[in-house]
C-alpha cells in the first residue's frame, strides 16, 4: 500500500516583501506554490500512490485572498488521486474556517476530503486514516493524544495524521512524543504523518514530518523543504507491517541567506562568486549580510555587481539588521575616474564623504556610483 504524505502548503501566503524590486514576484511565488500542488499530484500518479494526506496548513490562513482560494480549490479538484486534508493551526476548523466556505461543499465528489474529526476513515480496503484536526489555532490539549485515546491495534493498516511540534525538536512542543512512540511500538498506528515543521524530518521510527512542498522561509531557519514523501506500508500474513519512506523533491524555489566577512578583494570575489554560482536565479530569493571594511574601489565594484544581480534574481536584498560594511580609504584606492570639471569636483567631495565613515557615507558612495554611470565612465 503506497500513499503520498505532504503538509504545510501554506497556500495564500502573501510574501509581500518579495515586491521590493519587482511587483510581479509575489504573484510568481504564489503561482509556484500552486504548481507544487500540481507536481505532487503528478508524483502521486507516477508512483502509484492510492491517496494523498496533507498533514495541516493547506492554507496559510482561514481568510485567504479569494483568487488564491479559488485557484487552490481548482488544483485540489485536479489531483489525480483522492486527497485528505487535515486542518492545522493556520487553517484550523474554527467557526471562521476556510473549510466551511461554500467552495468546499461539493469537493468530496471530486475526491477531496476534509478531516473534520478523529473518527477512523476507511481510505482503501484494510487501510484506515485517523486524523487529529485543529479545532482552534492554539488548542489547549494535544490533538494527537486525543485522537489516539481508546484506539486498539487495528486489523489492517492505520495511518495517523497530525499537526504540531513534537517534544525534543525545539520550538513549543504540542505533541506528546512518548504517547506517540508507545502507539507506534504497540502497533496501534503503522505510520504517523505529521505537519507543522516545514523541513523534511524523520522524527522517530515510522514518524515523519514531510515538510512543505515549496520553500516558505530562508535556509538559515528552514532546512530541507521542497519535498513530499512517498510512503510504502507493507503487511505480512501475520499482520506485521514494514514502512519505507522516500522523499521526492517537488519544490523549485530557494530562499538563501548569505553572510560574508569582507576584508579583501578575494573576499569580495568569493561573495560575488557565491551569487554567480546559485542556480535558477529567477526562482531564488537572496538576502545578504556583509560585514567588514571595503575601499571606495571595492564598494564601486560591489554595487555594480549587485545592480546586475538584482535583475537576475527573483529578489535580492540586503539584510539591514546584520549588514555592517564600512567604506574606508585605502592605498591606491581611488580608481581613475577620468572626470574633469564639475563632475570631477563633485566626485572628490563624494569620495571624501564616502570615506568619512559618517552617517551619509553609504549614500555618498551610492551617489558616486551614479555619477560615474551618468558620466559614462563605467568599465
Ligand atoms: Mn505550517
Amino acid at each position: 500500500m503506497r500513499f503520498l504524505h505532504t503538509s504545510d502548503w501554506q497556500l495564500g501566503m502573501p510574501a509581500a516583501f518579495l515586491a521590493r524590486y519587482d511587483d510581479a514576484v509575489p504573484a510568481e511565488f504564489a503561482r509556484a506554490r500552486l504548481d507544487a500542488v500540481e507536481r505532487l499530484g503528478e508524483v502521486a500518479a507516477e508512483r502509484g500512490c492510492a491517496f494523498i494526506v496533507v498533514a495541516g496548513d493547506v492554507f496559510d490562513s482561514n481568510s485567504p485572498d479569494p483568487q488564491q482560494l479559488g485557484r487552490a480549490v481548482e488544483r485540489l479538484r485536479g489531483l489525480p488521486v483522492p486527497a485528505y486534508l487535515l486542518p492545522g493551526n493556520h487553517d484550523s476548523l474554527d467557526p471562521s474556517s476556510v473549510y466551511r466556505r461554500p467552495e468546499f461543499a461539493g469537493l468530496a465528489e471530486h475526491g477531496v476530503h476534509v478531516i473534520r474529526d478523529s473518527a477512523p476513515i476507511e481510505v482503501a480496503e484494510g487501510v484506515q486514516l485517523v486524523g487529529a484536526p485543529f479545532r482552534s489555532r492554539t488548542p489547549a490539549a494535544d490533538p494527537v493524544a486525543a485522537a489516539l485515546s481508546g484506539l486498539d491495534r487495528p486489523a489492517g493498516i492505520r495511518i495517523l495524521v497530525g499537526h504540531g511540534q513534537l517534544e525534543g525538536f525545539g520550538g513549543e512542543a504540542l505533541i506528546d512524543a512518548g504517547a506517540l512512540a508507545a502507539a507506534v511500538a504497540e502497533g496501534v498506528v503503522d505510520y504517523v504523518a505529521l505537519g507543522d515543521r516545514h523541513g523534511t524530518l524523520e522524527a522517530a521510527p515510522r514518524t515523519w514530518f514531510s515538510g512543505s512542498p515549496e520553500v516558505t522561509d530562508f535556509d538559515d531557519v528552514e532546512h530541507d523543504s521542497g519535498r513530499v514523501l512517498v510512503v510504502d506500508v507493507a503487511a505480512d500474513a501475520a499482520g506485521e507491517t514494514t514502512v519505507a519512506v522516500e522523499p521526492v523533491r517537488v519544490g523549485r524555489w530557494a530562499f538563501r541567506a548569505i553572510d560574508a566577512d569582507i576584508a579583501s578583494d578575494a573576499d569580495l570575489d568569493a561573495f560575488l562568486a557565491r551569487l554567480a554560482e546559485l542556480p535558477d536565479k529567477d526562482r531564488t530569493v537572496v538576502k545578504y549580510s556583509l560585514r567588514g571594511e571595503v575601499t571606495i574601489g571595492q564598494k564601486l565594484r560591489l554595487d555594480a555587481a549587485l545592480d546586475r544581480f538584482r535583475d537576475l534574481f527573483a529578489c535580492l536584498y540586503r539584510r539591514e539588521r546584520t549588514f555592517d560594511l564600512a567604506v574606508v580609504p585605502g592605498d591606491g584606492d581611488l580608481p581613475d575616474l577620468g572626470l574633469t570639471g564639475v563632475p570631477a569636483r563633485a566626485a572628490e567631495r563624494l569620495i571624501a564623504h564616502a570615506q568619512s565613515g559618517s552617517d551619509g557615507a553609504e549614500t555618498a558612495a551610492r551617489a558616486l556610483r551614479t555619477l560615474i554611470r551618468l558620466a559614462g565612465k563605467e568599465s
